[in-house]
């Protein structure tokens, strides 16, 4: 019986440790959705997709801003109500639902403008506009978490109210440092206060590995923040070009990192610059298959 309890213990362990083996392989994606090659996007072994230039107004309304010539940026939930078009809520959900996608988690990126003003009037509660607009627009598009790309603000207090807003709704939350590691271990550690680590609600934290964040190490940041990070890269781009890497010299830095400290996936930023400079989705995504499984 005991040789029969050790077996069950350590399938059951090989099991888990199985379930949490599943890697990250992430692109943000800066093109207009609408724009994008979404075929290349879902099929090139990218799991984990980030819709980059979600913002919030003072009313509380998400606006998508698009960042694309001739695209508009459009205001996606008012008043409690999804506003972005039928036919973006269609393209946004058929990432995770075409039958030939590997996608199977949607986040929108967004950066801190108003989040302290809203928090503070008024406030988190269930029957604010903006709680009824995060509500709204996670159905419309079947959104899974938002990542936040704080750069200038970093208020700890009404971050952390607006992630446990979120978490109630049902969205995960997770972060985009390039910098600032005590702001993000305090939101982190507050977030999650209390949650075991299946439950957490700041589940994820992708690390900008290039540009103001060129001198980081996954290995360091995930130690001294207590959970494994996603690592992302700027794929070759004409506007940095010192700050372009490609898919070869991927390869090698995913590697690298990896070996000295096991990460939780890998990512890019982002597919404009694919687009734009005639690089090959699937080149990254066997990058990202390859260094994680
Ligand atoms: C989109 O990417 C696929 C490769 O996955 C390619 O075959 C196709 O030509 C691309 N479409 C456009 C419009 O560039
Ligand atoms: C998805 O399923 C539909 C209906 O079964 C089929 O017509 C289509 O070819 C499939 N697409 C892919 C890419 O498998
Ligand atoms: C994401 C990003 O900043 N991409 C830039 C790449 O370079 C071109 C200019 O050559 C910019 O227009 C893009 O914004």
């Amino acid at each position: 019986m005991k040789a029969h309890t050790l077996t069950i213990a350590l399938l059951s362990q090989l099991f888990f440790q199985n379930a949490l083996a599943a890697s990250i392989r992430s692109i943000f994606l800066f093109k207009d959705v609408l724009k994008s090659n979404t075929t290349a996007l879902k099929t090139s072994g990218f799991n984990s997709l980030i819709i980059f230039g979600i913002g919030i107004l003072d009313n509380g309304d998400i606006k998508y801003y698009s960042n694309t010539a001739g695209s508009k940026d459009v205001v996606v939930a008012s008043g409690g109500a999804y506003t972005g078009g039928d036919a973006l809520a269609a393209k946004v959900r058929s990432f995770k639902t075409d039958n030939d996608t590997g996608v199977d988690r949607m986040e929108i990126s967004m950066n801190s403008q108003h989040v302290k003003d809203l928090m503070a009037k008024p406030g988190p509660g269930a029957d604010t506009p903006l709680y009824r607009n995060f509500v709204a627009l996670k159905t419309a598009w079947g959104l899974d978490a938002v990542n936040n790309d704080d750069e200038s603000i970093y208020d700890v207090a009404s971050t952390v109210a607006f992630a446990k807003m979120l978490g109630k709704i049902g969205y995960k939350y997770t972060g985009a440092p390039y910098t600032n590691l005590n702001f993000w271990t305090s939101v982190k550690t507050q977030v999650n206060q209390g949650l075991s680590e299946s439950n957490w609600v700041m589940d994820r934290m992708y690390l900008q590995c290039y540009d103001g964040g060129a001198g980081n190490d996954p290995g360091s940041w995930q130690s001294r923040l207590g959970m494994k990070v996603v690592p992302l890269i700027w794929v070759t781009n004409d506007s940095k070009p010192s700050q372009g890497t490609t898919a070869a010299a991927a390869r090698t830095k995913f590697t690298g990192w990896n070996q000295r400290s096991a990460l939780a996936g890998g990512g890019y930023w982002n597919d404009y610059d694919i687009e734009k400079m005639g690089l090959s989705y699937k080149q990254y995504g066997d990058v990202l298959k390859g260094v994680f499984p």
